[in-house]
């Protein structure tokens, strides 16, 4: 059983990394020089290999976004990855070619402090889970770029989960989900994944978001979280009862085994709390609870107890005494019967990390990511609007992806926004933003105009970390957890809201000890303001994690430093459309006809000269009848084509001859009438 992939106990086609479901985890030391060799093994799809949260620090073109950093990688082709490992801490790679990554083609990368003893990893990847593979339902989806679908997976307005906030979860029918690949589906009996832990011992877990659209509620039953890390950075350590992990963020948490040794439910629940009974406008949502929980569980196993059954563990109660503390929350607070107490990211706190040998923290020293002591001028700042206003967008634009790679130049390769009509209806078109080198750049991302701010959307950056200096959430009612207003700090400068400016000046900014992540939560009715020095020149995606948001166009690409992009390495492989005219084509027959049938006979008469055997003596009399016969059908053939070019050489020049008087005989007299 422990080989036999068994999902959540419905078959249905999966990807698989070296015959794994997930893939196989790449653990490596900081600063090595990684190679991957990634050979496509799938029978009719491309794909490409994005290694989450790496920077890939001038070798931009190893970033594995297919179209964008590289052509995809055909079927029973191979390219070689190779890239230094940095920075140090919780990673995953997958497939960054459309939904690919929800079919399984993914698996954790774990980079291990240089300075430190290796600690052991246990991976815990967290996926949403659907039944169908991922081309069908996109291509039923009805908001796709090309051509919107029937929308047959889709949940209708009034079936669609909400959390308490009034927010909704997703518009996608929650199937089940996995971890670590394992999960059940209904009541069936498929195994689980467990984790083993010794009593007194404590376990850290790498918990990665890898799918497509949920986000989850991480807890271990009876059992305090302390969460260290997230996407790669360490944290001051908080206790909490569960974490909210987006797709594309990663935590460590340590888990103290302090408790009765046991068996005990790991769980990971969606933000569900109820539907809409009111579901329009999206601003006036009324939300009913009810009590379907969708949800992942797995098993934490103290050593020496026996797994012959299902744990039989609760969820630790929370009161006004004793609340549940929670990370990582899109809204600002529970309810207040709930006693569940929200930390928000912008609430955690880089730690105080000891000055390394040369005097400089790891963070400055590792990504230069520091900008606390910049100075106003140094700042470039850019807001970046996520709402629903023309459907999945950054600033009123959907993403259209290139059809060659950026360092290929090709201007036919992309579609240019104009930006009036951006500003003005919305557009579609290859989003690009040139941020210059060597400035902090400061992102606004909001999503404050209710009532398309329909959902919190996960933001990651390629190429980068960045401080999480400031974010701003919506007022709520402290009784429901109801949200009442949109955050009024940023203000619209136009009637898509595509546009902006803070209205009394940017808010207080968290510049002493941000964390560092490279994913983030953008609130909905919300902001979340990041900052990071542009000092990794290259084409680095920007877009929602959630695969849907993502491919109707919820992405753009930060061209950072465009002249000082690092170049491809030799021989790096190009694609991209090709044409080509009927002259050219003409020219080709005539050149092929001229030269094509002589290397052909040289080689034909050189196996005749070199071979010896006596079998091969036969075959050479046989290859001179032929050649005889060929050599005088050949001087026909070449007199016969020499005399149809003749005649159609003479029959064009006639032509030509007449064709530019017909011309200007039609066009002289039409201009002077125009001008007449
Ligand atoms: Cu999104």
């Amino acid at each position: 059983m422990e080989e036999v992939i068994t999902t959540d106990g419905v078959p249905r086609n999966v990807i698989t990394v070296n015959d794994m479901f997930p893939g196989p985890t790449i653990e490596v030391v900081e600063g090595a020089q990684v190679v991957v060799k990634v050979t496509n093994k799938l029978l009719t799809e491309a794909t490409s290999i994005h290694w989450h949260g790496l920077h890939m620090r001038g070798t931009p073109h190893m970033d594995g976004v297919a179209y964008v950093t590289q052509c995809p990688i055909m079927p029973r082709e191979s390219f070689v990855y190779r890239f230094r490992a940095e920075p140090a801490g919780t990673h995953f790679y997958h497939s960054h070619l459309f939904t690919q990554r929800e079919d399984g083609l993914f698996g954790a990368f774990i980079v291990h402090k240089a300075k430190h003893p290796i600690m052991p990893s246990v991976p815990v990847i967290l996926h949403d889970w659907y039944h169908i593979d991922a081309t069908p339902y996109w291509i039923s989806n009805m908001f796709r770029i090309e051509y919107g679908g029937d929308g047959e997976y889709m949940l209708g307005a009034y079936e669609r989960p909400f959390s308490q906030d009034g927010i909704k979860v997703s518009s996608r029918v929650f199937t089940s989900a996995l971890i670590n690949g394992r999960g059940r589906f209904g009541k069936n009996r498929a195994p689980l994944s467990t984790f083993i832990v010794a009593s007194g011992g404590h376990v850290s877990f790498r918990i990665i978001h890898v799918g497509p659209d949920y986000p989850f509620r991480f807890s271990v039953d009876q059992h305090e979280l302390t969460v260290t890390a997230s996407d790669g950075y360490d944290m001051a350590p908080r206790s909490v009862q569960s974490v909210i992990i987006y797709p594309g963020e990663s935590y460590d948490v340590q888990i103290t085994g302090a408790v009765q040794p046991d068996l005990y439910w790991i769980r990971a629940q969606t933000l569900r709390t109820g539907h809409c009974s009111k579901c329009y406008p999206y601003d006036e949502v009324i939300v009913v609870p009810d009590d379907i929980t969708e949800e992942v569980r797995a098993i934490l196993q103290y050593q020496g107890v026996t797994p012959d059954r299902d744990p039989t563990t609760a969820k630790r109660n929370c009161s006004i005494e004793n609340p549940c503390y929670v990370f990582n929350c899109p809204f600002a607070g529970y309810p207040k019967h709930l006693n569940t107490i929200c930390i928000n990211v912008n609430e955690a706190e880089a730690p105080n990390l000891p000055l390394e040998e040369d005097g400089q923290s790891k963070v400055i020293d590792n990504d230069h990511e520091n900008s606390s002591n910049a100075e106003a001028s140094d700042v470039t700042e850019i807001f970046l609007n996520f709402n629903f206003i023309i459907g999945s967008s950054i600033n009123g634009r959907r993403f259209i992806g290139p059809t060659s790679p950026l360092h290929q130049n090709s201007t036919a390769a992309t579609v240019s926004c104009d930006v009036e009509e951006c500003l003005r209806s919305g557009c579609r078109c290859t989003h690009i933003i040139d941020i210059p080198y060597d400035k902090t750049i400061q992102l606004v991302m909001y999503n404050t105009f209710a009532p398309t701010s329909q959902t919190h959307h996960a933001v990651h950056i390629h190429g980068h970390a960045f401080q999480v200096v400031a974010m701003g959430y919506p007022t709520y009612n402290k009784t429901t957890g109801r949200y009442m207003q949109p955050n009024t700090d940023v203000k619209c400068k136009n009637d898509l809201c595509t546009d902006a400016a803070w209205r009394d000046g940017p808010p207080l900014l968290n510049l002493i000890n941000p964390p560092l992540k490279d994913t983030v939560m953008v609130p909905a009715n919300g902001y979340t303001v990041v900052r990071f020095r542009s000092d990794n020149p290259g084409p680095w995606f920007l877009h929602c994690h959630n695969d849907q948001h993502m491919n109707e166009g919820m992405a753009l690409i930060l061209q950072e430093a465009a002249d000082r992009h690092p170049s491809p390495p030799k021989g790096f492989p190009r694609c991209g459309d090709f044409t080509w005219s009927s002259e050219e084509y003409q020219l080709s027959l005539e050149g092929n006809s001229r030269s094509g049938n002589s290397p052909r006979s040289q080689a034909v008469i050189c196996v005749c000269v070199f071979t010896g055997s006596q079998q091969d003596v036969q075959t050479t009399a046989l290859d001179i009848n032929v050649l005889i016969l060929s050599t005088v059908g050949g001087f026909l053939a070449m007199a016969i084509i020499l005399a149809v070019a003749v005649y159609w050489i003479i029959k064009k020049r006639e032509k030509a001859a007449s064709v530019p008087l017909t011309v200007i005989a039609e066009s002289v007299p039409l201009k002077r009438n125009r001008q007449i």
